[in-house]
């Protein structure tokens, strides 16, 4: 795309209607807003629960953040209608809800803030906002510049919407001392127990200024008038009526009139938010409003997030046949996938209750960036395990906290989790005293070893098997939404067969590297149960050329080339691979049939082909739409662990062609919709049902994708990996990647590297230091001490054939 592009540490995007769903986001502890390039916003707080202070026009029904999320007319935005009081000519900023085209427009996310600057008038307009650390607060900040050599006499009228607040009560008015429009209401609730919950609510929703407004409106219906929010009847006298709202919808709206001699310029502070009385909001404003205040937010805000700086920094030649270039990429892995990963390891995507898989999985990332919190959280999720060996549904991060909506649906794999994304934690810190830390359960106040904690989760898992060995899947496995192959308590499913096979494994395996005591009966145990699925799922689910996706209720197999629909699931496959149930002729023939069926160009989709009607003895999944989530789009959590999967196979080709489809870019970004942000959960797939729609991509931010995706970064294709000895050196270069640099920290410890393809070499030939290493491990690496390494490895050959589509 032509009105996109990447520098100074931002994303630049130049047109508000070329992608006009692109999107950015900011977060803190308590609260995330993501702002979308036309000036609409979507945000919530955590009171513990999500909740709004800045609603749409209609009851909303509270939810998860939802993928493809629409924008409309009355969206909640942040909107800046701009009146010339010399011609009467209005525009609205940064583009809605007037649409009328500027003259220069660039929308620019940078890491701790999100910007506009535009031209039009003769006037420029910057508009940014940020997040405080912790504080529930929009900073925005507007200022206006006269380009002319003439006066100029202008209103600007900053349009917050507040929205459809409650049922019960709302209103809004201007309040002199606070110099704040403040909306009040009163969250709806019928039960008696929820008034004593509720009054600790931030009903209110505040809009402070540093200016005092000439005048100012905070009735909605009033505001637009019949000229509606494309020509609010509002604008049209000189000045706002002042204007409250009683039992109707709130708005925020402000007038400043300004005169501007030629080259002058203004400029405002405004904060927006939730509040639980006036009190806060003076609190609030004593803390943000100032010039002094203002620069020491934006430099703790700017803190935090830079605290998601994670262990590697990449320099690649990297042109990766995506065109996604050179910066694109480093960028990308540098910076906003860390930036991603860290959303999700230290806020938890905002949820009270993560679901057990996404919680462990998001902490695995946690351990590229800040390994202590993985430890904490590893922990807390085992506190909630059953003495059964039965995992939770989700993880309880309040006191308060409930397992909600899909939390109350019972999936069968949470328990696979933890051997597996425990392998990141401890080759990243070597600490194994976790493995023995003494910790209770949900139902028993007895202590056991960290280590007790997970056998008793595979124990569970092996227990859990039909008369096949194969594993019941109840109401879902990782695939939530595939709730009827199972609930009847018979169906079983192929992925949780092969995950627990790989849970098992890797656990034994874990136990030989870190020296981690285990029965020589368990460790046999465990070996011989992983072989016994492994061929459980071979004699009842190879069909041919792949593995099915499981067994119904009923004893019907599916997911192979007898369905008409949903013939082929990615999932069993990549996890074969990994479990080792699929031998080199399998894989050969999976990999291919992958190639064939599932490949689109951005990465593979996790089935094909889509269901387009409900199937009653597989689920909900099938009643999503065809291409979209789990029913056959990119869904690229499924993507990675293909992905991670051929880069144990040795696929490095393959590997690193899908992975670079994956990543959105400012090439691709026509076709996806996004800007190169953050990894979205799905793109659009159904690619042979549906091309026209096929690789817009989700924009959900939220997703199990970042953790995998950053580990095949550093332990596959840098191949800079912990061990229990040291740093294992292992690359897997692509052969078009010849060469690539960078910096690793590693347990402490700094080392600069470079990585580079040689005929000279047939195996990893290293200097560390300009030392000559034996092996292919640094052992003795000390913390605080830099280190130049070199490493050569032998290229690559053309062999594996990069996907095509
Ligand atoms: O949520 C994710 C889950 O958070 O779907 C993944 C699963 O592994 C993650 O734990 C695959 O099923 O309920 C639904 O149908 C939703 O589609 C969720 O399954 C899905 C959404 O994409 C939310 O991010």
């Amino acid at each position: 795309i032509d009105n996109a592009v990447a520098g100074d540490n931002k994303i630049k995007l130049t047109s508000p209607t070329k992608l006009p769903n692109a999107t950015g986001f900011l977060w803190n502890s308590s609260m995330v807003m993501q702002v979308n390039c036309r000036g609409y916003v979507n945000s919530q707080f955590m009171q513990p629960e999500p909740a709004k202070y800045s609603y749409a026009p209609n009851m909303e029904a509270k939810s998860f953040i939802q993928p493809e999320h629409s924008y409309f007319t009355h969206h909640p935005g942040r909107f800046f209608y701009l009146k010339d009081e010399d011609s009467g000519e209005i525009i609205s900023l940064p583009y809605e809800p007037m649409r009328v085209e500027l003259d220069k427009f660039s929308f620019e996310l940078g890491h701790s803030d999100i910007t506009w600057s535009i031209e039009h008038f003769g006037l420029h307009i910057s508009i940014k906002v940020n997040l405080t650390k912790d504080d529930l607060v929009e900073c925005w900040f507007f200022s206006v510049l006269n380009l002319t050599e003439k006066t100029k006499n202008i209103s600007i009228y900053p349009y917050f919407t507040i929205g459809y607040m409650s049922w019960m009560n709302q209103s809004a008015s201007y309040n002199e001392t606070l110099n704040a429009i403040v909306a009040d209401s009163v969250t709806p609730y019928q039960k008696v127990t929820d008034y004593f919950k509720n009054k600790q609510f931030k009903d209110k929703t505040f809009f402070l200024s540093d200016t005092r407004p000439t005048a100012w409106h905070a009735n909605q219906k009033v505001f637009e008038g019949e000229g509606g929010l494309h020509q609010p009847s509002a604008l049209q006298a000189e000045l706002l009526e002042n204007v409250e709202a009683r039992y109707e919808t709130p708005v925020a709206v402000m007038q400043f009139k300004q005169q501007l001699l030629a080259s002058e310029g203004k400029s405002y502070q405004f904060l927006f938010g939730p509040a639980k009385d006036e009190a806060e909001i003076a609190i609030i404003k004593e803390k943000y409003l100032g010039h002094r205040q203002r620069s020491q937010t934006e430099k703790s805000y700017r803190d935090y997030i830079a605290q998601s700086k994670a262990c590697l920094t990449i320099n690649s030649d990297c042109d990766n046949g995506n065109g996604t270039g050179n910066n694109g990429f480093d960028d990308f892995f540098n910076h906003w996938l860390p930036r991603q990963m860290f959303y999700h390891g230290d806020v938890n995507r905002l949820s009270t209750d993560p679901q057990t898989r996404n919680y462990i999985q998001d902490n695995m990332g946690m351990a590229f960036i800040h390994a202590q919190q993985t430890r904490k959280a590893y922990i807390l999720a085992v506190s909630q395990q059953a003495i059964s060996g039965a995992m939770p549904e989700g993880v309880l991060l309040h006191q308060d906290a409930q397992l909600k909506y899909i939390n109350q649906v019972p999936h069968a794999d949470h328990g696979v989790w933890l051997p597996i994304c425990l392998s990141v934690y401890l080759n990243e810190s070597a600490d194994v005293s976790l493995l023995s830390e003494m910790i209770a359960f949900a139902d028993s106040t007895a202590e056991q070893s960290f280590a007790s904690h997970i056998e008793l989760a595979l124990d569970y898992l092996i227990n859990a098997t039909d008369h096949r060995g194969l594993s019941f899947i109840e109401q879902g496995d990782w695939c939530d939404p595939m709730n009827m192959v199972g609930y009847q308590g018979k169906g079983v499913s192929a992925w949780l067969s092969l995950a627990t096979a790989y849970a098992l494994t890797t656990w034994c395996d874990l136990c030989v590297e870190y020296d981690i005591s285990i029965s020589k009966q368990k460790y046999d145990e465990y070996r011989f149960a992983a072989q016994a699925i492994n061929s459980a799922v071979n004699k009842h689910l190879w069909h041919g050329q792949w593995f099915a996706r499981g067994i119904t209720d009923d004893g019907r197999v599916f997911g192979t080339n007898e369905d008409k629909e949903g013939k082929i699931f990615l999932n069993p496959q990549s996890w074969a691979m990994l479990s080792g149930a699929a031998n080199q002729d399998q894989q050969a023939e999976m990999i291919a049939a992958i190639t064939k069926q599932l490949t689109t160009p951005q990465g593979v989709m996790m089935l094909a082909p889509s269901y387009t009607a409900m199937v009653e003895d597989i689920g909900r999944i099938t009643q999503k739409h065809p291409g979209v989530s789990e029913n056959g789009s990119v869904y690229n959590h499924a993507a990675i662990f293909y992905i991670y999967a051929l880069y144990q196979a040795g696929q490095n080709n393959l590997a690193f062609d899908l992975l670079s489809k994956m990543l959105p870019s400012l090439e691709n970004a026509q076709r996806t919709g996004q800007l190169p942000i953050y990894v979205p959960n799905y793109y659009r797939g159904a690619y042979h049902q549906l091309p026209k729609q096929a690789g817009r991509s989700s924009h959900l931010f939220n997703t199990g994708t970042t953790s995998w995706l950053y580990r095949c970064l550093v332990e596959e294709l840098c191949g800079l990996k912990g061990c229990a000895r040291g740093l294992q050196i292992m690359p897997k270069l692509p052969t078009t990647l010849k060469h690539l640099s960078g910096q690793r920290l590693f347990r402490r410890a700094i080392l600069n590297f470079t990585i580079e393809q040689s005929s000279e070499v047939t195996a990893v030939t290293i200097l560390l230091n300009e030392q000559k290493i034996t092996g292919n491990i640094l052992t003795n690496l000390q913390a605080g001490q830099h280190y130049q390494l070199q490493v050569k490895v032998a290229m690559t050959a053309e062999g594996t054939r990069a996907a095509s589509h």
